[in-house]
C-alpha cells in the first residue's frame, strides 16, 4: 500500500509509535510518506520505501498564531494526489484528524477518495481534547474518520465516556521493536555509574505535570533510605527545575543523574533494575514497555491503560496515584535479591506480547478495512 502518516515529530510517545510503525510498514514492503513539520526524531535510517514531506508555514506578520492546520491539510491534499496514497493514518487527534477531514473533502472535489484512520494516543482525549475549546472539533473529526483506533481499552472507554462517538474504536496497543529494545551488555557503564553495586532506578519522560516526577524523586528517597541506590532521569521538560530543587532539598543530588534527551535509551535501560512510572494519566505507557523489553520491572500507578501492560505482582507492582509509601514498599519488594530475577524475566516475556511483528498485521488489516469502506 501507499500510506501517509501524519504525526508529531517529537520524542513524545505518539510520534515514536507513528514513526516506528512507518519504519516497520516500509520494511514490510509498503511505501510510507511521513507528513509533518520537521523530521521525526526516530526517522533515523534510510529505506527506499520511506519518504518525508515537510509542512511549511510561510511567516506573515498578521499571524499571531500560524495556521498550521491549514498548511497541513494543503500538504495532505498535495501528497495524496501526487503520490497516489491509498490511506492517510493520522496520529493524535488534534489537529491531525480535523486537518485530514478537510483534506479529504477537498480531494472529493477533485474526484479522489482517501480513507482516513485516526489513532488516539491519550492526552488528545484525556487532557486536551475534552476541553471545551476543542471538544466539538475532536468529536466531529473522530466520527468522520473511516477507522478509529485507541492504544488501550481504557482510552477507548474514556473516549466513549467524554465524546459522543458513533464509530467503533478498535484497540491496537503500543508495540516494541524487540531487536532494538533488549538487554545489552553495558557492564562498564553500570560500573561507572554505580561503582559500589548500588541498585539503579530509572525514569524517562517529558517532565510534565501528568508524569508526577516529584513522586519519582520521593520514591527514590524512600528506597535510598533502605538500600544503596542511584536514580537516572532521562528526558527533559517544564518540571525539571522544580525536580532539581526537590533533589537538593532531599539531599540526594549526588545520587540522581539527569541524562537529558538521550536517544539510545535502551543502553541506559540495559543497566537499570527498576523503572518508575507514577503518572497521573497514561493511556498506555510506552516508556514502561521499552523498559520491560530490556528486562526492567516497573513500579507504576494504576492510571489509564498502565495496568493493561504492567501486571501487578508479575512484571512489577501497581499502586494508587500519589501513594508514594506504597510505591516505596513495592519497589523494595521487587528489588530484593529473592524477587528481582523473576520480575525481570516476566517483564521481558510480557514485552514480547507487544512485539511489532504481532501488532503490524493488525494495523494493516485496519487500513484494508478503511480502503474497502470507500
Ligand atoms: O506521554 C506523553 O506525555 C506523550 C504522549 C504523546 O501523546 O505523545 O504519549 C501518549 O501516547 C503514547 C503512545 O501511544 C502512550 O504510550 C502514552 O501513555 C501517552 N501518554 C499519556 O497518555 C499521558
Amino acid at each position: 500500500m501507499n500510506i501517509g502518516i501524519v504525526c508529531y515529530p517529537t520524542f513524545g510517545g505518539s510520534g515514536v509509535v507513528a514513526t516506528e510503525l512507518g519504519k516497520a510498514l516500509a520494511l514490510n514492503g509498503h511505501r510510507v510518506h511521513f507528513i509533518t513539520y520537521s523530521q521525526p526524531v526516530r526517522l533515523d535510517f534510510f529505506n527506499e520505501n520511506l519518504f518525508y514531506h515537510e509542512v511549511y508555514i510561510p511567516p506573515y506578520p498578521l499571524f499571531q498564531f500560524p495556521p498550521y492546520e491549514l498548511a497541513l491539510a494543503s500538504k495532505m491534499v498535495d501528497i495524496v494526489q501526487n503520490e497516489k496514497l491509498d490511506v492517510l493514518h493520522v496520529h493524535y487527534a488534534i489537529p491531525h484528524a480535523s486537518a485530514a477531514y478537510m483534506a479529504k473533502q477537498i480531494l472529493i472535489t477533485r474526484g479522489i477518495r482517501i480513507p482516513v484512520v485516526t489513532t488516539l494516543h491519550g492526552t488528545d482525549i484525556t487532557l486536551v481534547g475534552k476541553d471545551a475549546s476543542y471538544e466539538p472539533v475532536v468529536t466531529f473529526s473522530i466520527n468522520q474518520s473511516d477507522g478509529v483506533t485507541a492504544v488501550s481499552a481504557d482510552l477507548r472507554k474514556e473516549t466513549y465516556q467524554y465524546f459522543a462517538i458513533e464509530k467503533d474504536i478498535e484497540v491496537i496497543p503500543n508495540f516494541i521493536n524487540l531487536e532494538r529494545f533488549k538487554k545489552q551488555n553495558k557492564g562498564h557503564f553500570r560500573a561507572a555509574i554505580a561503582p559500589e553495586g548500588e541498585k539503579l532506578l530509572i525514569h524517562t519522560s517529558n517532565f510534565r505535570e501528568v508524569k508526577r516526577v516529584d513522586d519519582v524523586v520521593k520514591i527514590f528517597a524512600g528506597v535510598r533510605e533502605q538500600v544503596p541506590a542511584k536514580l537516572l532521569l532521562v528526558g527533559d521538560g517544564p518540571d525539571r527545575p522544580r525536580i532539581e530543587k526537590l533533589c537538593r532539598e532531599l539531599g540526594h543530588c549526588h545520587d540522581v543523574r539527569f541524562l537529558g534527551k538521550l536517544e539510545a535509551v535502551e543502553e541506559v535501560l540495559s543497566v537499570s533494575d527498576l523503572f518508575l512510572m507514577p503518572s497521573e494519566k497514561e493511556s498506555f505507557g510506552l516508556a514502561a514497555l521499552e523498559a520491560m523489553a530490556c528486562e526492567v520491572p516497573v513500579i507504576s500507578t494504576n492510571a489509564g491503560g498502565i495496568p493493561e501492560l504492567n501486571l501487578h505482582g508479575i512484571t512489577g507492582m501497581v499502586s494508587e496515584i500519589g501513594d508514594v509509601d506504597d510505591m516505596v514498599k513495592n519497589a523494595l519488594y521487587v528489588l530484593s535479591d529473592e524477587n528481582l530475577p523473576r520480575f525481570k524475566t516476566a517483564a521481558r516475556a510480557r514485552a514480547e506480547e507487544f512485539s511489532v511483528d504481532k501488532i503490524l498485521p493488525i494495523y494493516e488489516a485496519c487500513y484494508q478495512r478503511a480502503v474497502s469502506s470507500q
